[in-house]
């Protein structure tokens, strides 16, 4: 069994309190401003940018740091097209005859429906996929462990990254996506988690009117 390897937290970092009390609030102040996007602007976005919000993702706590995520990165005009036209076959049989009453009920507020341009429009496209269990080089099988909460939180992480470079996404997740493993490539052992649309909001760009749950309704100091 391999031994743990020590060494010193040397980037840890620590500020004095009302510091803290600043960098609380200024960070809420920032995330707070994030919106999904459903209209995305043509506009390019360099792709380091991309590259360095997918390695702050990458950082995320994860099971036995197994890592357990792949991140496709989609550009390519004609790949985006195939996920926008298979997308949209799922779509609409969501909204047409698989989603009950109850959850069109909820996505009401949001005016979403089969179509699904942003797919197509975005300058980028992010396909998060969880892998069920990692490979070994010599082929064998190595298990991943809470791979689902991983990949959850790095996408959180991913998300957020995208909103502090100033760029908007939209988590999109049509229902199934096993046509991501055929159109990327991916291997079965890796779930498909979310399709995330990352560029800049089209300037007419229009959002739902809602808001989000004060602080006595998320949450109880015990
Ligand atoms: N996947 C569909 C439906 C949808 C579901 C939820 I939950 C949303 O928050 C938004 C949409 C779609 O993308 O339209």
């Amino acid at each position: 069994m391999t031994q743990p390897n020590f060494i010193p937290l040397t980037s840890y970092q620590e500020y004095p309190a009302d510091e803290m009390e600043a960098r609380a609030a200024e960070f809420y102040g920032e995330i707070r401003r994030r919106r999904t996007v459903r209209e995305f602007s043509e506009r390019a976005v360099p792709r380091s940018i991309v590259e360095n919000c997918v390695l702050a993702a990458g950082t995320a706590p994860n099971g036995a740091n197994m890592q357990p995520w792949h991140f496709v990165v989609v550009s390519d005009t004609d790949v985006k097209r195939q996920i926008r036209e298979a997308a949209e076959e799922e779509e609409q049989e969501f909204y047409n005859s698989k989603a009950p009453q109850e959850w069109l009920d909820a996505l009401a507020p949001l005016g979403t429906d089969q179509h699904k341009p942003f797919l197509e429009t975005a300058p980028f496209l992010i396909a998060i996929f969880a892998q069920r269990h990692g490979i070994l080089p010599d082929g064998r099988k190595v298990k991943h462990y809470y791979a689902v909460e991983s990949v959850g939180i790095a996408s959180g992480i991913l998300i957020t990254a995208l909103h502090h470079a100033g760029l908007a996404t939209l988590t999109h997740t049509p229902s199934p996506m096993n046509f991501l493993n055929k159109i990327l490539g991916r291997p079965a052992h890796e779930r498909p988690f979310l399709l995330l649309v990352v560029g800049y909001p089209d300037e007419q760009a229009q959002v739902p009117d809602i808001t989000k749950k004060s602080l006595g309704e998320i949450a109880s100091f015990v």
